[in-house]
């Protein structure tokens, strides 16, 4: 290949890049390449409405269901504007939520899955996919630092059934009998979480009737991560309470922050007061497949249990989810009833491999071809780029928003992971004092640049307050098809649409 044309959009910052021989071939791939520009310019993140006009129906959009059957053009244009009317999480301007992207590769794996309809709690009716997530489910254990003796896990749906299943097992660890006898038979117990990590560990407290107020929170540093000091004199203070401290979380990659708790001192404590330690690595674990980043995960292998989410960081369709839990046969113990009608003993078979009886489901989506796949089809080191691109791309927000000063950094250090947490101050503030007033102000702009941002569809991006800080922006990276041009785009966006 000769040259490389670039082509720019004069009304935003896409830019499209030919390769060419001759000038008639450049001619003639321009035409195409300026379509795929003009696509990609009018194409919106969202076509934004109201729950009240979507129900009312849109230009021969109907959710009402027919007592007869539509004709198939109907079903083809119902399709289409159930895509049109809802949002592009794989637009690479979607900065929403952590999962983002659309792997064509995942996509294919999930239509396969629908194809072969079928379940996950026997080898019976899902031979090849049961084998399937127990080679996953090795090799994840074997990225996160355990022996080859060590490991056990099952695919759940979503990262906070993870986290629920992780006290659930440590929970039946300290007290087996109380599969059988309920909460009388345990003593009153104690659980630490920091006040970064997500709320799915209050959740899954309150869900196993330990109840919200039995979760310790542990106060963090100014960039989010776990004190462990904290941590220690929160037990200390449990245990003089006359409560039983029995498992800790330590967040691998926080939800707003982004931060990764310390693991190996987090580790030690754990070690001293012989508790359960769960790695929320929901959003983190991606980073185990990239050489550049994995140190941040460091203390991870000695974890008792382990969440990590394939569909945030690695750009798995939703859903993909493990529990990883080091000692086998654990989870099993914990949540076996071997009811007689589906697990059989006395199978053609060996029954180990009739592995549904560990998870607290009875059916279980197939949630293991398409991670499979992709990993056929990208190798280790396929996905390890993908990381390194989002985590490029965080950085280079985070360059643009120092040299800006429209915006302000919510910590000044460079971002851990993809997340990157800021304010926009719009010209009215700017000279206002640091205070009470300028915060009520300033708590509002996210919002109200977040509303016009749906209203046009051109982005979308994140907002929270968080303690004592009033609402900022939370940009996360996790679509590789993302480009610097992207980022551009949407600091220009919040300050058009912030300029009053
Ligand atoms: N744990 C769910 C993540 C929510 C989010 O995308 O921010």
């Amino acid at each position: 290949l000769k040259y490389l044309h670039r082509l720019d959009c004069t009304k935003c910052l896409h830019s499209v890049r030919i390769r060419y021989n001759s000038c008639s071939e450049l001619e003639r791939i321009s035409l195409s390449a300026v379509d795929a520009l003009k696509i990609l310019c009018l194409s919106k993140v969202l076509d934004f409405h109201h729950p009240h006009q979507l129900k009312d129906g849109l230009e021969g959009f109907s959710l009402d269901l027919p007592e007869h059957a539509e004709t198939l053009e109907q079903i083809l244009v119902d399709c289409r504007d159930t895509l049109k009317y809802g949002v592009s999480t794989g637009h690479p301007r979607f900065f929403n939520q952590l999962s983002s992207g659309l792997d064509v590769i995942g996509v294919a794996g999930e239509w396969l899955t629908s194809t072969a309809n079928t379940n996950m709690f026997t080898y019976e009716v899902s031979p090849v996919f049961i084998l399937m997530e127990e080679v996953l489910l090795k090799k994840m254990q074997s990225i996160v630092g355990w022996s080859e003796d060590e490991g056990d896990g099952i695919f759940c749906p979503g990262g906070t059934i993870s986290n629920l299943y992780s006290i659930l097992v440590a929970r039946y660890r300290v007290c087996p009998e109380v599969k059988t006898k309920g909460m009388g038979a345990l003593p009153p117990l104690a659980l630490f979480t920091s006040e970064h990590s997500h709320y799915s560990v209050k959740k899954s407290a309150a869900v196993l009737g330990l109840g919200s107020e039995s979760v310790m929170v542990v106060t963090c540093d100014e960039r989010g991560k776990m004190i462990p000091a904290e941590l220690e004199s929160s037990i200390l203070a449990a245990k003089s309470k006359g409560l039983l401290p029995f498992y800790v979380n330590a967040t691998a990659g926080t939800t707003v922050y982004g931060a990764f708790d310390p693991l190996a001192a987090i580790a030690d404590i754990c070690h001293t007061h012989r508790l359960w330690m769960h790695v929320d690595a929901a959003w983190g674990g991606g980073l185990l497949m990239s050489d550049r980043h994995r140190r941040k995960l460091q203390g991870i292998e000695r974890a008792c249990s382990v969440t990590w989410n394939p569909h945030k960081m690695m750009c798995v369709p939703l859903q993909c989810s493990v529990i990883l839990v080091k000692k086998p046969g654990l989870l099993q113990e914990c949540n076996k009833l071997g009811a007689e009608y589906l697990f059989q003993t006395d199978k053609p078979y060996d029954v180990n491999y009739d592995t549904g009886d560990k998870s607290i489901q009875c059916g279980r989506h197939v949630d293991v071809f398409k991670l499979w796949l992709m990993w056929k089809a990208k190798g280790s080191d396929g996905f390890g780029s993908q990381v390194n691109k989002c985590l490029e791309n965080a950085e280079y927000l985070y360059d643009q928003l120092k040299r800006n000063s429209d915006f302000q950094l919510v910590f000044k250090h460079k971002p851990e992971h993809s997340n990157v947490c800021f304010w926009y101050i719009p010209p009215s503030l700017r000279a206002l004092q640091p205070g009470p007033d300028r915060d009520r102000r300033l708590h509002e702009v996210a919002p109200q640049i977040k509303g016009r941002m749906m209203e046009k569809g051109s982005v979308l991006i994140g907002y929270q307050p968080f303690g004592d800080k009033v609402n900022f922006f939370r940009c996360v990276f996790s679509n590789p098809a993302t480009q610097p041009e992207d980022i551009d785009f949407l600091l220009n966006e919040i300050i058009t649409l912030g300029a009053d």
